[in-house]
This record gives C-alpha cells, structure tokens and sequence, in this order.
C-alpha cells in the first residue's frame, strides 16, 4: 500500500533528521530522501499502477509527505546553523577585562637625549654633525690644536697612550680638525663623541665622558658671533633665556677664550668654554689666517646633564641603575 509506505517513509525521515547533528549529514539526508533518486521518488514511481480515482488522494499524501520532510528539514537546518554560530562565537569570545601583556618602555638615557637636544639646535643654526675616530694620534688630538711639545696635557697622567703610540682622544676637537683637513671654508660643523682622560674617578669626573664641540670658519667671524651662537645655544638648551656671562680663560686652540657661566636657580654655572679659534689652527689645516676667522665651543654632555637634572653625582649615568634611568 502507498499510504503505508508513504506514511512510514514520512516516520523514518523525521527520526534520522531529528537525530542529525551536522550539517553535511542533513544534506545526505535531503538527496536521500526527497533527491531526484531518493526515497520518495521511488515511492512515487508505484503511482503509475494506481487506477485514476485513487491517484489525487495519493498525489496529495505524497505532497503532504514531502513537505513534512521539508519543513523538518528547514527547521533542523536553522537549529544546526544557530548552534555552530554559538560554537564560533564561545571559541572566539575575548574577555576584555584580562589583564593585558606589560612591556616595559625603553626610554633614552640622559646622555643621549642631551647629545640629541643639542644638535637639534645646532643643525637648526645649519650646521652638520660630524664625527672621528675615537683613537687618534698625538698631531690630530694635540700638535694641529697648537698644544706645545711639553703642554701638561699630553702627559701620561692626563691622557691614555696605547702601547702603539697612538692615543685615545680627549676631546673631538680632533673631529674638527679632521673635517677642516677635508674640506674648504665656510664651515660649520658640530661634533659630539666619547672622550677620554686620564682621571681619577669621583662625583664630578668620569674616566670616559661625552663631549660636544661646534666650529664655524668663515670670513669675517666675530667674537660677536661666538657670543651670540653660544647665547641662542644655551637658551634653547635651557628652554628660557638665562642671564649668560663671559669670562676670560685661556685654551691652547682659541685666542681670546672664554669659561660660559649660566644663571641658573639663583647660581651661576660653568657651562662651556668657547673662543676664537688660534690661527696657528688654521694654519695647520691649509686656512689663511688672514682671510678667515672661526669661532668654536665645547661642552661637557655628562656636566650638562647633572646640571640640567639635578643629578648630584656622575657616576649614576654610567652604572645602568634602572630605578635611576626610568626617571628620564
Ligand atoms: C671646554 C672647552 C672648547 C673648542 C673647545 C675648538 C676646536 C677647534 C679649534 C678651536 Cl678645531 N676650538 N674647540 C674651543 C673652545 C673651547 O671646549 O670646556 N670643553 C669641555
């Protein structure tokens, strides 16, 4: 009988979709039962033996049949698709109130950011950044400079000699004296660097230290110039314009000198030195003296950063303390 058949094919379709757990497995089941070769298809087919008047009843059964089976289908399609999207989202959920990954900030060490803040300005003067070697020979960081074959400064006890003769600067004025071997006037030059002394290390004097040195030849340089470089200098460093001061000094590579005193918090600090440089400087790198003056300044970047942070001993930029650097 087709109604029993119907009826049972309609019984066994809805129990294995209502047991179907995936997707893939419900399509089986739509080509298996309501496909072009499937189940009720097959039923169908035994319709051909049926006399007219039974064909309408049986023809609507087998419709009824059919959309049951669909409508099982659809509804176990929906039920399956919202569970998988429920699974997707439980695997993807993010708790925003986990605790996120710390990483520590790298920061600059005070050296480097005063180094950088002073050839910022320098370069906005227009001047280049040059650099050296930190060994040299004795006519770069000495003889070019105009020290005198006995100056105290070339003395084992102020400066570190290598077994080979060769030295290691104290101060990278020998830079300057490199570029202006180099290159013709005009120049303006700013070089900073590691430098080397023989001392004895205490709060103020550090064995190695940074120094920053700027240069200038041209024709016509004044002490005027010098004067007012250092001073645009020294108010960009300081953020405000400071009362400046000059005084006389001597320095074997500038005539006249001068110390550069800053006032500061109500002290006056020795910041720079500073002068005209020598002509017997000039001359030893090809310049004529007479037709061109250069003005020029060196710093200390570690004296400058005690300063600056009210750092009281110098020792704490060398000894990697972070409790110390992350204040910067
Ligand atoms: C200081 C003083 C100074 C210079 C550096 C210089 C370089 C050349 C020629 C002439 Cl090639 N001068 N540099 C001039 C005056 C002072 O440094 O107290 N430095 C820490």
């Amino acid at each position: 009988m087709l109604e029993t058949q119907l009826a049972a094919l309609r019984e066994e379709a809805i129990t294995a979709i209502t047991a179907a757990d995936a997707l893939e497995q419900l399509e089986q089941l739509r080509v298996n039962y309501l496909g072009k070769k499937g189940q009720l298809s097959q039923v169908l087919r035994g319709m051909g033996k049926l006399s007219p008047e039974e064909r309408p009843s049986i023809g609507a059964l087998a419709n009824v049949v059919k959309e049951a089976i669909q409508e099982n289908l659809e509804k176990k399609r929906k039920d399956l698709q919202e569970a998988q999207i429920q699974a997707q989202l439980a695997v993807e959920t993010l708790d925003v109130t986990m605790p996120g990954v710390y990483n520590h900030q790298g920061r600059f060490h005070p050296i480097n950011s005063t180094i950088d803040r002073a050839l910022d300005i320098f370069v906005g003067l227009g001047y280049t950044v040059a650099t050296g070697p930190e060994m040299e020979t004795d006519y770069y960081n000495f003889e070019a400079l105009n020290f005198l074959p006995d100056h105290p400064a070339r003395d084992m006890q102020d400066t570190l000699y290598l077994p080979d003769g060769n030295l290691l600067r104290t101060h990278t004025s020998t830079v300057q004296i490199r570029y202006m071997a180099e290159n013709e006037p005009p120049i303006r030059i700013v070089a900073p660097g590691r430098v080397y002394r023989r001392d004895t290390v205490d709060s103020t004097h550090s064995a190695v230290f940074h120094q920053i040195e700027f240069l200038a030849v041209d024709e016509g340089l004044t002490f005027t110039d010098l004067k007012g470089t250092v001073k645009v200098f020294l108010q960009e460093m300081f953020g405000e314009e400071l009362p400046v001061r000059f005084r006389a000094s001597y320095f074997p590579f500038t005539e006249p000198s001068a110390e550069v005193d800053v006032q500061w918090k109500g002290k006056w600090l020795e910041v720079m030195g500073c002068g005209m440089v020598d002509p017997n400087v000039l001359k030893a790198v090809g310049y004529d003296p007479e037709v061109y003056t250069g003005i020029a300044a060196g710093l200390g970047v570690e004296r400058f950063a005690l300063v600056m942070h009210e750092i009281d001993d110098i020792r704490r930029l060398f000894n990697s303390d972070l409790r110390f650097l992350r204040q910067f």
